[in-house]
């Protein structure tokens, strides 16, 4: 229990440097977002989440959204999403399914019918493949809604979309038109 408490921890301090704020711990991620495992260790360790390589490998594979990959070598990890900071993460454009969802709140709900979906600090626009999902991406910060994507409609129109390591769909920018209830 006690551990598992500590790789929360972690997992969120990990999302923190290496999707928002790597210069907080002094690390470098390359252009397409990795940092060297062995480097991170010992930097995270001086900020309190004493991780050896078995706890990451772990927090890694029980992460609820899968949000951390690690490279092929074994060497380098990276968030699979979410980034504020600019990374190529290497994603190639895909046909998406017909509808994708999205979860937000009520007081979003007028702007996003203006200026429709806008990534924020994030790179990308957020999608999901169901309506349960969405759901529990807009209970994060309150009563959600759910928006449905005309993703297929969009996507005929020229929109590109990416699909992420851990299966969140990525798009630039949804306009209100393509936008229900
Ligand atoms: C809202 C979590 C005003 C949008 C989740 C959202 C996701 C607008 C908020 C991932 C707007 C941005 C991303 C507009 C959108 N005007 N507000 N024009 N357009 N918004 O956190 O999609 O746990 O950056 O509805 O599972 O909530 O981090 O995006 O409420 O996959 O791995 O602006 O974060 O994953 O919030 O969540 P976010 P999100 P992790």
């Amino acid at each position: 229990m006690e551990k598992d408490v500590s790789l929360t921890q972690a997992s969120r301090f990990l999302s923190l440097v290496l999707r928002h704020e790597p210069q907080r711990i002094g690390l470098q991620l390359d252009t397409q977002g990795w940092a060297d495992i062995a480097d991170l260790l010992q930097r995270i360790a001086l900020h309190g989440h004493a991780l050896d390589r078995a706890d990451l490998q772990r927090l890694v594979q029980s992460n609820d959204k899968q949000r951390f990959a690690i490279s092929e070598d074994g060497l380098r990890i990276r968030a699979s999403q979410g980034h504020s900071i600019a990374v190529d993460l290497g994603l190639q454009p895909l046909e998406p399914p017909a509808w994708l969802y999205h979860g937000t709140v009520p007081r979003f709900l007028e702007a996003i019918s203006t200026q429709g979906l806008r990534p924020g600090e994030r790179q990308h626009v957020h999608l999901s493949l169901d309506r349960q999902t969405a759901r529990e991406v807009g209970a994060r910060r309150g009563a959600p809604v759910i928006l449905s994507v005309d993703a297929g409609r969009m996507h005929a129109d020229g929109h590109r979309f990416y699909r992420s390591a851990n299966g969140v769909w990525l798009t630039d920018h949804v306009p209100p038109k393509y936008i229900a209830g």
